[in-house]
């Protein structure tokens, strides 16, 4: 099957040394990736364009070229030293289901469109699902073009910046909004991607709630359970609730040797306090899927006989059950605000998003538990921990998800890895579930 090679070639796309893969959004990698999958689909027969913020849509019309679409997709870009299977399967994989239903001589009722999302991983902006959130309407298209690029980000809000920051105290209350952060001087997601080319408005982004009738997205499982039970094929109802947020604390920097400890305002020691309190409040909920991590740190001025005076870390909270996780950020935010107040530092804290969980159509998923019989794979439903574009999606279209078992449960490392008949089993079920959903 070609979409074996094609995921090796897919992963030579990178910055990273094998096995590794690194591709970040709107990078060179990344647009080099898009140009050659994009020439992949051509070669397909699909008609294909792409929105202002580089969304791709890969369309196969249908008889019924008026009627709502089927989509399946994923996204490309690939967070730092991580794997070549995380949303490549889904890309990759749809393009060849679709291909084989040509083989096949499938003629589809409904026109069949396979997405690549921009910019799924939070690594460039800080926030995950920026494309599909703009396709969802979920994000507000000056807030998005106002996100910093993180390759730009200053270590902490420049001195005289007009940003808006709340202090832990202020944010120690039910929580805002997603998104509360303002501009701040640096690059801007609107320069980044009219740089490579995407230019036009963002509000023109969004889709019509009729665009599709059904979108379905393959994905690795990135966790241990199907792998464990020696089951085909994962059938989605519910995708975990996300929140991030970003901590800037500043201290008082100054000579390692010369400062006496009393007088020291270390911000790294006010970070690491707030760290494993983010630890503490996902184990203390007794429920095993809140989880939480402080993923990101990057310490001012970062050397060795220098007392840090500015750090910024970044959280990453999930449960599916959104009050639970809401529990825990408002503990992050309490543990921020000791920080502030028992170490005299200053503690910013931005809740950068805050996502509702997303429940699976049951007739997509039906579809697809079809499809895995058709396919003679065995099934189960389950949950899916890691978020995903599907995540966004299921807000404008009924929405499922099909996993494959990837070994040990391992993903967003080089060792992640599916292998080839478990890809050969998404795939297979995949077609089926495009032919039953562009038939209907
Ligand atoms: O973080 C996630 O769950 C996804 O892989 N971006
Ligand atoms: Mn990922
Ligand atoms: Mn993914």
């Amino acid at each position: 099957m070609s979409a074996l090679a094609e995921l090796e070639q897919l992963a030579g796309f990178s910055n990273a040394s094998p096995p590794a893969v690194t591709r970040v959004a709107f990078s060179q990698e990344d647009m080099r990736a898009r140009a050659w999958v994009k020439q992949l689909c051509r070669d397909a027969g699909l008609a294909v364009r792409e929105d202002a913020v580089g969304n791709t849509f890969a369309r196969w019309c249908g008889t019924e070229s008026q009627a709502g679409a089927v989509g399946t997709g994923s996204h490309i870009d690939a967070i730092p030293d991580s794997g070549r299977y995380d949303g490549t399967m889904g890309v990759l994989g749809g393009l060849e289901a679709i291909r084989a239903l040509k083989r096949d001589g499938f003629i589809p009722r409904r026109s069949i469109e396979l997405l690549m999302f921009t910019s799924e991983e939070p690594t460039r902006f800080g926030i995950g699902c920026l494309g599909s959130r703009l396709l969802s309407g979920s994000l507000d298209p000056s807030v998005a073009d106002n996100l910093m690029d993180a390759e730009q980000r200053p270590l902490s809000s420049p001195k005289g910046a007009d940003a808006r920051r709340q202090t832990a105290k202020e944010l120690v209350k039910p929580l805002g909004g997603p998104l509360n952060t303002v501009p701040v001087l640096g690059g801007f997601l609107k320069t980044v991607r009219e740089a490579a080319g995407f230019r036009g408005s963002l509000a023109d982004v969004r889709l019509p709630g009729d665009y599709y009738v059904a979108f379905v997205e393959l994905h690795i499982e990135q966790g241990p359970i199907l792998e464990r039970s020696g089951i085909d094929l994962g059938i989605v109802t519910d995708i975990a609730a996300p929140a991030t947020l970003r901590v800037e604390i500043t201290g008082e920097g100054g000579h390692a040797g010369a400062v006496l400890m009393p007088e020291r305002r270390d911000a790294f020691l006010g970070a690491s306090e707030i760290a494993l309190a983010v630890e503490k409040a996902a184990s203390s909920t007794g429920a095993p899927d809140t989880v939480a991590t402080a993923g990101a740190c990057r310490v001012f001025p970062n050397a060795v006989n220098s007392i840090p005076s500015r750090v910024t870390l970044e959280v990453d909270v999930r449960d599916i059950d959104s009050d639970r996780r809401d529990s825990v950020v408002r503990a992050i935010l309490e543990a921020a605000k000791r920080v502030h107040d028992e170490r005299r530092l200053r503690v910013e804290t931005t809740i950068v998003n805050a996502d509702a969980p997303a429940h699976c159509d049951e007739r997509v998923v039906a579809a697809l538990e079809q499809a895995a019989d058709r396919a003679r794979l065995s099934r189960t439903r389950m949950i899916s921990r890691a978020y995903h574009d599907s995540l966004f999606m299921s807000r404008i279209a009924p929405t499922g998800m099909l996993f494959i078992p990837c070994r040990g449960g391992v993903s967003h490392r080089p060792d992640e890895y599916s292998a080839p008949e478990h890809i050969a089993n998404g795939v297979r079920a995949l077609t089926e579930a495009l032919r039953l959903l562009a038939s209907d």
